[in-house]
């Protein structure tokens, strides 16, 4: 059985930096497949049937989609070191929902209003098609720059408060949560924005640099027909009996990720718990393929 890892992703992703990151603190060996910022993402989709984001892991048949699951799923095959756990890591792993939902986005539109004149205008297009929802049109980004800066300024005064004699959000270890509330502020710090929003926090940076410490494991490259070969060659991991009464096993199925309109993953349901959801579906270049999705986060739907 291949089970190497190989992730899907890009260098500037902060999603993607959470788990390379976190790879870096399991010190895993795993195999490097960069995708495009934006689409056509053919070789992605061809592994994931629709969903287009960074990062997706592949370990064999099994596609793992959303960073949340990435690193569940691995902290479930890799125990040590472990995550931390306990009341303060379930506090920090909250932080860290806030963070990914909400925090990520107006940090995302600070930087694309503070560079409005040189952000390609293929990749505003692409987020704007991709978010409906958000205004990220450019006189929508400068009109609400100011705001941003206030809220981003509040927020960061606050997590160097809640970092206040901690090692780790989580503890003397970090939790999930560590990681990411992490990958907002390396996108901010590695646009040169932090300093201007962070003036007076005073542990916010040591606590940075202890994650960045980490490293990112150790990392080699594969090409997609590699990658493809890899999925060809195997078979999806057996699961459990799915216990859940709303939908049965077989039944065709379409993952809707939320807030994201235009991406729909059409399968047949192969297992759902309080955790995930997998759907197994026929790929033209790799066979059969599972692919893994959060509940939290993603609809499904039967068709
Ligand atoms: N909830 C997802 C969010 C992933 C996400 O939004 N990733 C960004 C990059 S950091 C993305 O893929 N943007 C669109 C794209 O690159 O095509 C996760 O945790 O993995």
């Amino acid at each position: 059985m291949n089970t190497a890892l190989i992730l899907h992703h890009y260098l500037a992703s902060p999603y993607s930096e959470k788990v390379r990151c976190y790879l870096g603190f399991k010190q895993l060996a795993w195999q490097s497949l960069l995708m495009p910022p934006v689409l056509p993402k053919p070789d992605l989709m061809e592994l994931t049937g629709g969903y287009r984001r960074a990062p997706v892991l592949q370990i064999g048949a099994d596609i793992y989609c959303d960073s949340a699951l990435i690193i569940a799923e691995l902290e479930q095959r890799s125990l040590l070191p472990a995550l931390a756990s306990g009341p303060q890591a379930a506090q920090a792993n909250l932080l860290g929902r806030l963070f990914d939902v909400d925090i990520f986005w107006r940090a995302a539109r600070y930087l694309m209003a503070s560079r409005v004149e040189h952000i390609p205008q293929a990749l505003l297009d692409d987020r704007i098609a991709m978010h409906p929802q958000l205004p990220l049109q450019k006189s929508q980004l400068l009109a609400d720059q100011a705001q941003l800066t206030i809220q981003l300024r509040a927020l960061i005064d606050q997590l160097d408060q809640a970092l206040s004699g901690a090692h780790f959000l989580g503890g003397i270890n970090p939790c999930a949560g560590d990681f990411a509330v992490f990958h907002t502020l390396w996108f901010l710090q590695g646009a040169h924005a932090l300093e201007a929003l962070a003036p007076n926090t005073k542990v916010i940076l040591p606590w940075m640099a202890r994650i960045a410490a980490f490293g990112h494991g150790e990392m080699s490259s594969i090409t997609a027909s590699d990658a493809f070969a890899v999925a060809k060659h195997a078979q999806p991991v057996a699961l459990g009996e799915m216990q859940d009464f709303l939908f049965k096993a077989g039944q065709k199925v379409a993952i809707q990720p939320e807030g994201y309109p235009q991406e729909r993953i059409a399968g047949e349901l192969v297992y759902l718990d309080e955790q995930k959801i997998v759907i197994a579906r026929q790929s033209t270049a790799c066979g059969l393929l599972h692919v893994h999705f959060p509940r939290m986060d993603y609809e499904i739907r039967a068709v």
